[in-house]
């Protein structure tokens, strides 16, 4: 199967020495492996194309209307894993491989996609490719997001041979899919404790990623007496466990994992703390509930250390509960070839860009197991045997959706 020599070719784009992975938009390992993606398209005789807003998406046949579309993402968390976005995108070019091995000559157009800043891991706000394309954030908004260094994603993408003043909604692109497929490693270990190497998803949770900007008053840690002190870090404490304590009494999650300490000296007071807070719950009800719970608490704690706190949301996503027709149909064609004909429907609370696709396009998702459970780290894995099932499930589901088009059957 080709997906082992792509997969041995990609793996050492972006991996540092730990074996973590760096792959931000616009820069470095991401636009190598956007190279190797465009390079093994074309070695496939495949239409590459970057849209507006920089996605790829390389066509079999077309563009032209009622394309079954693939793909997922190539960025990545800061010392992410080899599998989340890489997987899908793999595993979409083998499939090519495996439908032309079938002798299949799609009457429609099949198009594989790779969405650009899934991860938000430079410019903070996740899906920011699939947001663009499907109009969820405005262009404005987008052109001026800034990384570490304060770099726009405008500026970074505009060095990267892309016009910024092109982004924005392409409902052409949309209109013209039938569907999209996303395959994505499992972030969870659901199907570990069963036979299945492949399951299908249900739902995505409500989430979302709020900024928390405590503003204090620079002094000497040595010689500011306590009770003199503007000390932004103690709001910040507050609000990290806040976020740990709501998610156990909401069955939610909650995780304040990115700070920005200004200046950051060991012996000086901050004046600034900036927190990113990401909130997941199965409802959302809950997760407003958890969010507010903390940020009663941050604007608690700020206000007893004579401390300014301001809380913004930063992305949010609704619940996602992908079409059960459609669900229904990829778990069925999957049980063909699974070990037990009653193939896992999961849900989950990552995001992906099929997520966002699902308000304009039917939309559905593949899930391969993962032994360890762990996303966004090094240690997140998958067998080689169950990536190669991924890719055959993958291939049945695409010429199942090639020979019958979603538009012809109910959602
Ligand atoms: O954060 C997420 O859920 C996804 O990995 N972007
Ligand atoms: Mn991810
Ligand atoms: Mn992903």
């Amino acid at each position: 199967m080709s997906f082992d020599r792509m997969w041995a070719e990609l793996a050492p784009v972006g991996r540092a020495a730990d074996g973590g992975y760096h792959r931000y938009t616009w820069a470095g390992a991401d636009t190598d492996a956007r190279a190797w993606f465009t390079g093994e398209a074309a070695a496939r005789g495949l239409d590459v194309r970057t849209d507006r807003n920089g996605n790829l998406w390389a066509w079999w046949g077309g563009p032209g209307p009622g394309a079954v579309a693939t793909g997922s993402h190539l960025d990545s968390v800061p010392d992410g894993g080899a599998f989340d976005g890489p997987l899908g995108v793999v595993s979409a070019l083998a499939a090519v491989d495996e439908l032309r091995a079938r002798g299949v000559r799609p009457a429609r157009p099949l198009v594989l996609a790779v969405f650009v800043e899934e991860e938000g891991g430079r410019f903070g706000v996740p899906c920011l490719g699939s947001r663009l394309t499907a109009g969820e954030i405005s262009p404005e908004r987008a052109r001026g997001l800034a990384d570490a260094d304060g770099v726009t994603w405008a500026e970074a993408m505009a060095a990267a041979g892309h016009d910024p003043d092109l982004i924005g909604p392409d409902p052409d692109t949309l209109a013209s899919l039938d569907v999209f497929v996303e395959l994505h490693v499992e972030q969870g270990r659901a199907l570990e404790d069963t036979v299945h190497p492949v399951g299908v998803a249900s739902a995505i949770w409500p989430h979302g990623r709020w900024r928390m900007d405590f503003t204090g008053r620079a002094d000497h840690a040595g010689t500011t007496r306590l009770a003199d002190r503007n000390d932004p870090m103690l709001p910040f404490a507050h609000a990290v466990l806040a976020a740990r304590a709501q998610a156990e009494e909401h069955g939610a999650r909650a995780t304040v994992a990115r700070s920005v300490i200004v200046p950051n000296g060991t012996n000086a007071i901050p004046s600034l703390v900036s927190a990113w807070l990401d909130a997941r719950a199965d409802s959302e009800d809950t997760l407003t509930a958890v969010v507010e719970g903390v940020r009663a608490r941050a604007e608690a704690a700020a206000r007893e250390h004579g401390v300014g706190v301001a809380m913004t949301a930063e992305s949010r996503t609704p619940l996602v509960s992908f079409a059960h027709g459609l669900r229904d149909r990829l778990a069925a064609v999957v049980g063909t070839r699974a070990p037990d004909p009653r193939v896992p429907v999961l849900p989950t609370g990552a995001g992906h860009d099929a997520g966002v696709l699902a308000a304009h396009v039917p939309t559905a998702m593949l899930y391969v197991r993962n032994p360890t459970g762990v996303s966004h780290s090094p240690k997140e894995w998958a067998r080689p045997d169950d990536c190669h099932a991924g890719v055959l499930a993958l291939a049945d589901v695409l010429q199942d959706l090639l020979a019958r088009p979603v538009g012809e059957v109910a959602p």
